[in-house]
């Protein structure tokens, strides 16, 4: 048996999808002509409360292309110093929008409107303008948590004070949402624009979408052309994504359970710690404290049992649950981890 927990990126189209896909009515996307996709954006932005979608190739390119749309040139961007968009998007707010990121650092993994107003520069020729916030939920990097509501819209009366936007990095918020009882569009109206993923849980192949008003998404949509990412005939990938939403946006909840199945059995070893307060969603960060081994020591201990998972750090190891992670595999982890490490 085999455990593949390293990323819910890693789901593949079963035969249903495919076969959507296969079926799918395409067009000229760069011309607005593909039917496929000019569904999936519209389903997409009414279910967010926002007037247009942009269907995108990745969840980087969707919150790029946002960034790019929010910004000029020499102005300045908060967010987390965990934030996907610090961390793992390869420094593009630099290169394609020319922007200074200004990491703050979150107390307890949740940035609070408290911690991010003395972030907000004050109007002097020495500093670059504080134009956009982006937020993240859920919070990969801090173990799936859900950013809470009650602190976006605090974050939100701060940015409207000074005049700054904010965006969403939205890749999981399918599985916020689910996990929280809190529909999309909830969310959607505290942010200008947000990112989601069709690619990571729903287990759609390629695709995310970046959500707006008319006017931002029409300006979002010549940067997206500018980055290369004018699709043609993207319906046939759009229809995959179309199928994720309708199928497999519900489903996530077991996702959710099992992966405090995994948290639970982890947090009962010697030697490693799993917050499960912070255990919400699909995903399950881990500390080694062992100290005779590294983080990835543990993921190559497990490999050989054919049990996947990252390790994120050099104590750090990440452990994700979804569509393609059956109950049957999920307990098999855990057996694994037990004999390993119990
Ligand atoms: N995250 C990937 C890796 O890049 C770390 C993963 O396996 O979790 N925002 C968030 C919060 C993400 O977790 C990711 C992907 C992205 C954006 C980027 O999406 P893609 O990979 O489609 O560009």
């Amino acid at each position: 048996m085999q455990a593949d927990l390293r990323s819910d990126t890693f789901t593949k189209p079963g035969k249903e999808m495919r076969q959507v896909m296969a079926n799918a009515e395409v067009g000229d996307d760069v011309f607005g002509e593909d039917p496929t996709v000019n569904k999936l954006q519209d389903i997409v932005a009414e279910m967010t409360g926002k007037e247009a979608g942009l269907f995108v190739a990745s969840g980087t390119m969707g919150n790029q292309v946002a960034v790019n749309t929010l910004t000029q040139p020499g102005q300045e961007v908060i967010l987390d110093a965990n934030a996907h968009i610090f961390f793992y998007e390869a420094g593009a707010p630099a290169l394609l929008s020319g922007v200074q990121l200004r990491p703050v650092k979150s107390s307890n993994g949740i940035l609070t409107a408290e911690e991010i107003e003395p972030a907000i520069r004050a109007d002097n020729i020495h500093f670059p303008p504080t134009s956009l916030i982006c937020l993240e939920n859920t919070l990969n990097r801090a173990g799936g948590r859900i950013f809470p509501l009650e602190e976006i819209k605090k974050i939100r009366l701060l940015a409207d004070k000074h005049g700054i936007k904010m965006h969403l990095d939205g890749a999981r918020l399918w599985n916020a949402s689910v996990a929280a009882g809190i529909p999309l569009h909830e969310y959607g109206k505290y942010f200008e624009t947000m990112s989601l993923c069709f690619s990571k849980g729903l287990g759609a192949p390629v695709g995310s979408i970046v959500v707006g008003d008319s006017k931002t998404i029409d300006r979002a949509r010549r940067y997206r052309k500018i980055y290369g990412g004018g699709m043609r005939q993207a319906g046939i990938i759009a229809a995959g994504a179309l199928y994720a939403v309708e199928n497999n946006f519900k489903r996530l909840t077991e996702d959710h359970k099992r992966a405090k199945i995994l948290a639970e059995t982890i947090n009962s070893l010697n030697g490693f710690e799993v917050n499960l307060d912070s255990v919400q969603t699909n995903i399950v960060i881990v500390t080694v404290t062992r100290k005779d081994l590294t983080a990835e020591n543990v993921a190559d201990m497990l490999a050989e049992k054919e049990v996947l998972v990252l390790a994120l750090g050099e104590r750090m190891l990440r452990l994700v649950t979804h569509l393609d992670v059956s109950e049957e595999e999920v307990l098999y982890a855990a057996d694994v981890l037990k004999e390993l490490f119990g």
